[in-house]
């Protein structure tokens, strides 16, 4: 444990001045509750003068949020703290000599999807500036969901070399993970217990300092830097563990005739003290920026942070990867219940026209990062059938990834007209008022398959109007007597 760096806080006393970097939907709600916070008299937006989003500077210092989507207080908020003078957001990122603390909330991409390797590209540019401006006796916290080992690997190592000092000695450093969900950004930093790692005891203990004020219902949990990246990590891959557990209950009881939603429903009665079964909901699959990533950022950290190695049965894959791959099958397995559907009334998916409904990752949202969606209709197009996408919430000016020759409408009776197929992917509220007989009018033939995704469809009314009928997990369905 640094005496020096001990004194060095004590010189300095409480923290006042704080820097945010990036400004972005972590870094914007953490830098105005740090502003709104009594104890702090400053805090800097530092954020890039760039063309993509050099508009969020002129915005924040108009008290206005640059942020797509309703974030409750938000507004309100920025407005408060810029007429009070306690925020600025610059891009004169030379301020940072100004902070005793300085976050980074930088996003970490996958270059490309399919490669599974983060972009930390932004990051380390974040981390170099830091360490252009960093001085003596200032704290550096990293909020980004970072591969377990970066903060005191690469981070520090960056850091140490554009200051020219030492960490734990010259300056603190530690991560304290974000665990913000949009739509709610503000509440959840308030209410979610902290999460805050120093690298050494003194760091994490000044970092406790800077989160302290801004929690009101949550408590801080201090641990090492290595452990906070280890659990912001695990706690997503656990999230898509147990999603992947009921998927896969929801592939056996489809192939043994019954509803997995009777076996979750009786499975879920199993409560109380150290008894209770988490058990989620089977779905199209797992999109979003957080489970389809963090499991690798896991991965590869307990090969970065080789403390021992790694004891593990002979030849098995990692039980998270599998549950990744679980995930990642679902959208192949919704197009082999589309294909078995059709050729029950004697269609090839090849000719076919399908109306995928829900292109967005999470019912009743826009966001369409990494949406299972893409994949089904890469496959289906493969295949030789025709998609028409809706979606009721996606933009699709601003939607990202959408495949070359997609196109999302609004136009529901546009893409339900003349389809074969209707196979929804998201549970959007607009999809559980659907009726049986408009949907069967617009698509034109007799028998017109559905198949649901997300459990919105009561599965007797389509069957009733002619539908052929397939969902994930009922089994009890899957193989109903077509009528008419
Ligand atoms: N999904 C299922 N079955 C479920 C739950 C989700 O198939 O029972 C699917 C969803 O359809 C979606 C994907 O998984 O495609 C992800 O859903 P999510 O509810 O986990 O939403 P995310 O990806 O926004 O996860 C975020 C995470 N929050 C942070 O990283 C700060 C996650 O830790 C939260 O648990 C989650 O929000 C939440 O609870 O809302």
């Amino acid at each position: 444990m640094s005496e020096k760096l001990q004194q060095l806080f004590r010189e300095r006393g409480p923290i006042r001045t704080i820097g945010v970097i990036g400004m972005g939907y972590v870094g914007i709600p953490a830098a105005m509750l740090f502003a709104d916070a009594p104890e702090f008299i400053q805090v800097y937006g530092f954020q890039r003068d760039s063309s993509s989003s050099g508009y969020k500077i002129t915005m924040l210092n108009a008290g206005e949020s640059p942020l797509k989507g309703e974030e409750p207080g938000l507004e309100d908020l920025i407005a408060k703290v810029v007429s009070e003078n306690k925020f600025v957001c610059t891009a004169d990122f030379s301020k940072i000599a100004e902070c005793d603390a300085v976050t980074l909330a930088i996003q970490t991409p996958f270059k490309n999807p399919k490669d599974l390797i983060p972009d930390f590209t932004p990051l380390t540019d974040g981390i170099r500036n830091v360490g252009r401006y960093l001085t003596p006796g200032t704290l550096v916290v990293l909020e980004s969901t970072i591969t377990p080992g970066t903060t005191t690997g690469m981070a520090r190592a960056i850091l140490e070399e554009e200051s020219g000092l030492v960490a734990g000695e010259d300056f603190g450093l530690a991560h304290a993970p974000e665990r913000v969900m949009v739509g709610r950004l503000l509440q959840n930093i308030r209410e979610h217990d902290r999460i805050v790692g120093g690298i050494d005891e003194v760091c994490t203990r000044r970092a406790c300092e800077l989160y302290g004020p801004v929690l009101t219902k949550a408590k801080l949990i201090p641990m090492s830097a290595t452990a906070a990246e280890v659990t912001k990590t695990a706690e997503n891959t656990f999230r898509d563990l147990q999603i992947a557990a009921v998927n896969e209950l929801a592939l056996y009881c489809e192939a043994m005739g019954i509803n997995v939603y009777d076996v979750r429903t009786g499975v879920d009665s199993l409560k109380g003290e150290g008894i209770t079964r988490a058990i989620l909901w089977p779905g199209a699959g797992v999109g979003g920026h957080c489970l389809t990533k963090d499991t690798y950022h896991l991965e590869r950290g307990v090969s970065v942070v080789a403390a021992e190695p790694l004891d593990y049965p002979e030849g098995r894959e990692s039980l998270f990867v599998l549950a990744r791959g679980i995930n990642d099958f679902m959208p192949a397995h919704m197009l082999t219940l589309t294909k078995d559907a059709l050729a029950r009334v004697g269609k090839d998916i090849r000719g076919a026209q399908i109306a995928l409904l829900g292109w967005a990752f999470l019912n009743d949202s826009d966001d369409a990062r990494n949406t299972p969606a893409e994949p089904f209709y890469q496959a289906a197009v493969a295949a030789g059938a025709g998609v028409r996408i809706h979606d009721p919430w996606v933009d699709p000016e601003t939607a990202p990834d959408v495949p070359e020759g997609a196109n999302i409408t609004r136009d529901l009776d546009a893409v339900l007209q003349g389809a074969d197929a209707v196979v929804i992917f998201a549970g959007h509220k607009e999809y559980r008022t659907l009726v049986p007989a408009e949907v069967k009018a617009h698509c034109g033939c007799s028998h017109p398959v559905l198949v649901d995704g997300r459990n919105v469809a009561e599965p007797d009314a389509w069957i009733a109007e002619g539908f052929v009928y397939k969902g994930i997990g009922r089994g009890d369905k899957n193989r109903h007597v077509i009528d008419g």
